[in-house]
């Protein structure tokens, strides 16, 4: 049986999301192509961003030891996983737009929701390796996902700004086939400078990674990403799902699950 106002197509998701040819500028869409990223300033209002730090900090009080264990607990900084299911604050993580206009762009054919997490490196940790998101590029493969990374405070040189390397989405392989140390700085690498409320959003096989927190205060971001609908998520939302999220979201919200 058909539900009712089930949508079924990536093309009619983004419709009903506000999502035209013309959400993301011409200049946006070469940065995806060319250097792999696209900063969106201010993307976050001050109330929403008041709303995703309180329940960010509720949640990690709530959860202790126990937080980010549906996907990853890592050593040296705090995490959070399932957010779809911890809060109407973050709907707007998987609806906004303008990211679903990057995803569309860049993936190129349906996708949905990867996952939703956050992450702060802890005063005096946090560096990361240089990575991508995903496996070892073959020469021409289609991108199949995007990250984005949601400040929800600000990036400065000394906080843990995240690193990464314009242009290597367009890379065959992995980082370790191209440097000795991927511990060590690239030379070419740059930092997420920009204020709370901005969002950095990349190709997932750019390179990048979580830097040292040299400050006494918390850096922290949510991952909201999205994956090529025929690859498994990285959480699975038909088994988390909850009632009261389901209820609560819209068709085209379902189908950007997947949990119809
Ligand atoms: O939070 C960041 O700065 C980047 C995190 C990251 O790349 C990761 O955890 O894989």
């Amino acid at each position: 049986m058909t539900q009712q106002g089930k949508i079924t197509a990536i093309e009619e998701a983004l419709a009903a999301l506000g999502v035209t040819e013309s959400t993301l500028t011409a200049d946006e869409k070469h940065a995806l192509d060319e250097q792999g990223y696209v900063v969106f300033h201010d993307l976050i209002d001050q109330e929403t961003l008041e709303k995703l730090r309180n329940k960010y900090e509720e949640l990690m009080e709530k959860e202790g030891n126990s937080a980010g264990t549906e996907f990853h607990q890592e050593a040296g900084a705090r995490r959070l996983s399932d957010l779809v299911n911890k809060g109407e604050a973050f709907d707007l993580c998987y609806t906004h737009p303008k990211l679903l206009a990057v995803a569309y762009h860049v993936i190129g054919r349906a996708f949905k929701l990867h996952s939703i997490n956050g992450r702060d490196a802890l005063p005096g940790q946090g560096h990361q390796g240089m990575h991508s998101d995903w496996k070892g590029r073959e020469e021409n493969e289609p991108y199949h996902a995007i990250n984005t990374i949601w400040l929800l405070d600000d990036f400065t040189v000394e906080n843990g700004a995240t690193r990464f390397v314009p242009g290597t989405h367009k890379l065959a392989g992995r980082p370790a086939d191209y440097m000795q140390d991927t511990q060590a700085a690239h030379p070419e690498e740059q930092l997420v400078i920009a204020k709370a409320g901005a969002v950095f959003a990349y190709n997932v096989h750019l390179w990048h990674g979580g830097t040292l927190n040299r400050t006494s205060q918390t850096r922290r971001v949510l991952h909201p990403s999205f994956v090529a609908r025929e690859f498994k998520q990285q959480l699975n939302q038909r088994e988390y799902i909850r009632k009261s999220t389901y209820d609560r979201i819209s068709p085209a919200a379902r189908y950007l699950l997947d949990v119809d």
